[in-house]
């Protein structure tokens, strides 16, 4: 069906369209054993670089034979079991082994070789965990609210529906060519708090709980992305569904199927989907989306129930049921190690019922600790490193991978942004957390526009030499009425940023000298 519409399309095909027309990226899933024997030095370079990430196994090369894998975490959510078996993975790579926390509540294995994958893939398959269609032009782990099912002012329990979404989108995790070939990537978010944890804006898709004649169920908007080429919040499909399975399921699919039959592929700047949604204008975009459902869309609610800040769930919280907390643990720039992984497991374990939680600001909760457990827990050596009372910028620090293991960065990020966090902490007095986002190059993973201080990566010239440098970015607003934040300034040397960051946090955020 892809292929047919494609060639009506007529359209030039770019470089990565014909990756895919030659061999779809999933068949990928049954050639790991024989990839594992050869080795990744012998694999034809496609495969190597691009199609082995609808397996979520990326090449990285800046550390070549040391295999990024990206998995799937649904709503943010694993159980400690699970934790454990990715902790046992990173373990066996040494210093080479950790996992980073991602901006879309994921996790990002790192050191893996490929002649290990075959028995990582049977062991995640006996955990239920799955990587696959994590990368390249498929649709990533799918984000809701952290505090689902806790929170006691929470609209819509999305865990299920989220969990549905993915199912149908992968196959349960057993890949699924429907999705496989869609124009470029694909992020979908559903909301189910009143604070707008998932950042819905930025979303290709985001559901957002709204009233409708007094019924509850979620305002649609769509064509939220970031790229190098532009940024844009997601606007309104003027459609409204209830909070069931077949109408978030289904609309998904609908959305997700024009799009891979209609999207636009032959400029890769020009492949999201709201270049597709303005080159057709919203209406008839709905009417294809109301075509392939075989049903009218109801009209979107007036206005959303979003009416909170948006809150970071670091510290000691009560949960909806009686004598039950969760507590969230302040991960520095996301980063785990095995030992970590399997403390982490252990806590969850001993002091809650095995659930443990990502959020979208790369941190951790442990729910279901009950009032009894609440003292020992929070004596445990771990809170020392994992706090739940972190100074205030390095509070609400997010950064993406950088330089360390990513080839697009133009700067190291994760480090750099930790040291320089820490020392403004430590000059400044602050009255609030300054929400401050690192992201290593345009491509904005880091999501600098939506931060108060968005930071992102690029080079700069300073005293005849090309340094290391950021663009500033600033007016991200999150949570009720979110917008995103623009460039203010361009070209600041990072070696520059101490002075630059701390008149600004006393200019604007109310700062004060130590
Ligand atoms: Fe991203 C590509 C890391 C969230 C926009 N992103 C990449 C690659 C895969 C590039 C590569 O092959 O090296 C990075 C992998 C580096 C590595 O080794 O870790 C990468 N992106 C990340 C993560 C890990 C950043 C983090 O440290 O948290 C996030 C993984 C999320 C996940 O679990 O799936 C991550 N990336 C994002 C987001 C934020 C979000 O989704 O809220 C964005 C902006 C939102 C969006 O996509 O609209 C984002 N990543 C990109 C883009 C630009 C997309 C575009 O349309 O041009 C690229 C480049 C591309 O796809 O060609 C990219
Ligand atoms: Fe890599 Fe750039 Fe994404 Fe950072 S923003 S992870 S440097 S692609």
């Amino acid at each position: 069906m892809v292929q047919s519409t494609q060639s009506k399309n007529k359209e030039k095909l770019n470089k990565f369209e014909k990756i895919k027309a030659e061999k779809d990226g999933l068949d990928i899933k049954d050639e790991l054993e024989h990839f594992a024997r050869i080795g990744w030095e012998a694999m034809d370079k496609t495969d190597l670089e691009h199609r082995l990430k609808w397996v979520g196994i990326f090449y990285r090369p800046v550390t070549p034979g040391k295999f990024m894998l990206r998995m799937r975490m649904p709503n943010g959510i694993l159980n400690s079991d699970q934790m454990r078996v990715l902790g046992h993975i990173v373990q066996r790579y040494g210093d080479d082994g950790n996992a980073d926390i991602t901006t879309r509540q994921n996790l990002q294995l790192r050191g893996i070789r490929l002649e290990d994958i075959p028995d990582i893939f049977n062991r995640l398959d006996a955990a239920n965990m799955t990587s696959v269609q994590s990368g390249m032009d498929n649709v990533r782990n799918i984000t809701g609210s952290p505090m689902a099912g806790l929170d006691a002012d929470e609209l819509i329990d999305t865990r299920e529906l989220v969990q549905k979404v993915q199912d149908m989108i992968t196959n349960h995790g057993e890949g699924n060519y429907d999705f496989t070939n869609l124009p470029r990537k694909f992020n979908i978010a559903i909301e189910g708090g009143r604070d707008n944890s998932v950042h819905a804006e930025i979303n290709d898709i985001a559901f957002v709980p709204a009233y409708k004649d007094g019924n509850l169920g979620f305002n649609v908007v769509v064509g939220g992305f970031f790229s190098a080429k532009r940024c844009e919040a997601a606007i309104p499909l003027n459609a409204w569904v209830p909070p069931t399975e077949d109408a978030v399921v289904e609309l998904c699919r609908a959305i997700l199927t024009v799009f891979r039959d209609h999207g636009l592929r032959s400029n890769r700047q020009k492949s999201r989907l709201m270049w597709l949604i303005d080159e057709w204008g919203l209406n008839k975009f709905r009417e294809a989306v109301e075509a392939e459902l075989g049903y009218k869309l109801t009209p979107e609610a007036e206005k959303d129930a979003i009416d909170w800040e948006k809150r970071d769930h670091i510290g000691v919280f009560p949960q909806k049921q009686a004598g039950l907390n969760y507590v969230g643990l302040h991960i520095p720039i996301g980063r785990l190690y095995a030992e970590d992984m399997l403390d982490l497991a252990r806590m969850a374990e001993v002091y809650g019922n095995g659930e443990i939680r990502l959020t979208v600001e790369q941190n951790v909760i442990i729910p279901n600790i009950s009032d009894d457990n609440l003292e020992p827990f929070l004596e445990e050596p771990i809170l020392e490193k994992f706090s739940i009372s972190p100074k205030p910028l390095q509070r609400a620090l997010v950064s993406c991978t950088g330089a360390q293991f990513c080839n697009f960065a133009l700067v190291e990020t994760k480090n750099r942004a930790l040291a320089l966090a820490k020392e403004l902490d430590e000059i400044l007095e602050l009255p609030q957390t300054v929400r401050i986002h690192w992201t290593g190059c345009p491509n904005s993973c880091g999501q600098p526009q939506v931060a108060d201080i968005g930071l992102m990566g690029t080079k700069v010239r300073k005293d005849g030499t090309t340094v290391e440098g950021v663009d500033l970015y600033m007016g991200g607003k999150v949570g009720k009425d979110a917008h995103l934040g623009t460039c203010v300034q361009k070209g600041i040397a990072c070696d520059d940023l101490l002075p630059v960051l701390s008149d600004l946090l006393i200019k604007n955020f109310g700062a004060k000298r130590k």
